[in-house]
């Protein structure tokens, strides 16, 4: 039985792959990235994360491969890793 840690990464890899391949390339488009963000992160839609679903891309090739996706996921952790803090220390 896989770990949560071990669950977290297959979770990233399988919901880039099931957005990813609505079009059959291997990278997401913008409107796959926008299904994406709508439907697995509800709670995260927000003007900040249309922000940072522009700045995806960051060779500016018109779409979000693996390692672009990756880098997102890992700022966006350290950012909610850094809120988490933040609170423990208010509590
Ligand atoms: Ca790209």
């Amino acid at each position: 039985m896989p770990s949560p840690l071990e669950n977290a990464v297959e979770t990233l890899i399988d919901v880039f792959h099931k957005y990813a391949a609505k079009d059959g390339a291997p990278t997401m488009s913008r409107s796959e990235i926008l299904t994406m963000f709508q439907k697995e992160m509800p709670g995260y839609v927000s003007v900040r994360n249309f922000t940072l679903m522009s700045n995806m891309d960051m060779n500016n090739d018109g779409d979000v491969d693996f390692l672009e996706f990756i880098i997102v996921f890992s700022s966006l952790t350290i950012v909610c890793n850094q809120c988490f803090v933040e609170h423990l220390k208010k509590a």
